[in-house]
């Protein structure tokens, strides 16, 4: 992509209604704008993260053997009355009526919805266990929107739904969406807890959310201070086998969200007590019948009997993951995307647009780099360098390639690793060379 030739509308001050790092930078590199409180437009810069996020959760809700589908953001209030939450749910819930006077709303979550279409659908044990999941946007009229994305009304939710015999068969399920989560935040370069959480609104009697530590963060947590060394590297996980070990690994050493905490176990731990804030990057519940029963989904077993099944549901803060990432991965001049992530791979900085060797000797490069693959924004702007170098600081690509005419008389460009800072300088052909290895 030519800068000069996409929607990037960065920011040279800090907008005054922003109180957070990760809403200033998202703001300043021209990723949203807010549409109303609480309720965001994702420009082009913001949009590509966002899907970059979306696909890393898809391929891993997809390896564990959760199947993706789609249901509408607005749902019949009638559904809600079945299971009891219409009332319950309160004034976040965003009631609206059709023309002909039928209440509906703007789903806060899909519990209900899903729980109808199993009901109608699966009748018998052979079908279940049975997983699935959506990515779709949620509304929650919240009292306080604040910090961006991070806290909206309107948000991007991956929620997954597990459907089992009984509760022992439920915790199986339950055990592959903790492991599956702990994969997909580590492969968005996020330490993560997950930590014994009260269940609010959705309901049951086990839970976990998952925290990222970050000063702005809106819980206050405390933990074993053992978690912030604990390396969850990437490996392979056989979904089917045994994963009570890994899932017991971390569940038990003590961690706890504000509401959870047990102020006498924490005295006893003296210095290998940690207390911090955290954002809240995900949610799994456990709750068995609470929804199945009063929408009456129930199946068949071998023995010909009828049993009411077991749930759980699984939520991933999409949106409100790209905030995070920006929380746990900035310095003084803007974000650092982690790679998995980035918008784009590489950032090409033409130093003199408009001169011809430049200009060649960069749409060579540009070419070459695409050829091979990869995603690059090449800043070919008639603009001062300094512009150039500030404003690829702050959208924070992993790589910047930075190329000047005193350089290219040599065939010599210069490499910044923007996570590091590193700077070397070397020919054109091993810069892409080390660009395309990488
Ligand atoms: C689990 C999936 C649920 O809604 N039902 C379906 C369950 N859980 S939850 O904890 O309420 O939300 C899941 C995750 O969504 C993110 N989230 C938000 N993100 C941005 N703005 C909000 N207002 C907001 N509310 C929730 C969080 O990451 C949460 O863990």
């Amino acid at each position: 992509m030519r800068l000069s030739r996409y929607f990037l509308p960065t920011l040279k001050e800090n907008p005054a209604e922003a109180q957070v790092t990760s809403h200033r930078l998202m703001l300043r590199a021209g990723m949203v704008r807010q549409s109303s409180a609480g309720i965001y437009s994702w420009l082009p810069f913001g949009y590509k993260v966002l899907m970059n996020i979306q696909r890393i959760v898809e391929e891993e809700q997809d390896a564990m053997g959760c199947h993706q589908m789609l249901m509408p953001t607005i749902q019949a209030a009638d559904l809600w009355r079945e299971s009891g939450r219409y009332d319950a749910y309160g004034p976040e819930m965003l009631r609206i009526r059709d023309r002909h006077d039928r209440d509906m709303l703007y789903g806060p979550t899909n519990e209900e919805q899903i729980t109808e279409i199993f009901r109608d659908a699966v009748k018998s044990y052979r079908d279940v266990p049975s997983l699935l999941y959506h990515i779709q946007w949620k509304f929650r009229d919240e009292v306080r929107p604040r910090f961006g994305v991070m806290r909206g009304r309107e948000f991007l939710m991956k929620d997954a739904y597990s459907f089992d015999m009984d509760d022992e068969s439920g915790r199986i399920s339950y055990n592959k969406f903790f492991v599956s989560y702990l994969r997909i935040y580590a492969r968005l370069g996020l330490k993560v807890i997950p930590m014994a959480a009260d269940t609010g609104p959705i309901g049951g009697d086990m839970s976990h959310e998952f925290l990222i530590l970050a000063k702005t963060g809106e819980s206050e947590i405390a933990c074993h201070k053992d978690f912030l060394e604990m390396d969850w590297a990437e490996r392979e996980i056989d979904f089917d086998s045994d994963l009570q070990p890994i899932v017991d690994q971390f569940t038990t050493k003590y961690a706890a969200t504000d509401e959870k905490r047990d102020l006498e176990h924490e005295s006893t731990l003296g210095d290998d007590l940690v207390t911090a804030r955290g954002i809240e990057v995900g949610h799994i519940f456990h709750f068995g019948t609470k929804y199945s029963d009063p929408l009456g989904a129930r199946v068949t077993t071998a023995d010909g009997d009828e049993v009411t099944v077991s749930m759980g549901s699984y939520g991933v803060g999409v949106s409100r993951l790209v905030g995070a990432v920006i929380e746990a991965s900035h310095d003084d001049d803007g974000i650092i995307w982690p790679e998995s992530i980035a918008p784009f791979k590489v950032g090409l900085i033409n130093l003199k647009s408009g001169d011809e060797a430049c200009d060649s000797a960069c749409l060579g490069m540009y070419n070459d780099l695409r050829k091979a693959g990869i995603d690059v924004l090449m800043d070919d702007r008639e603009i001062r360098a300094g512009g150039k170098f500030a404003d690829m600081d702050l959208i924070g690509l992993p790589w910047q390639l930075i190329a000047g005419p005193r350089g290219l008389k040599d065939g010599m460009v210069e490499l910044k690793n923007r996570a590091t800072g590193e700077r070397e300088d070397m020919s054109i052909d091993s810069a892409i060379a080390k660009l395309t290895a990488s």
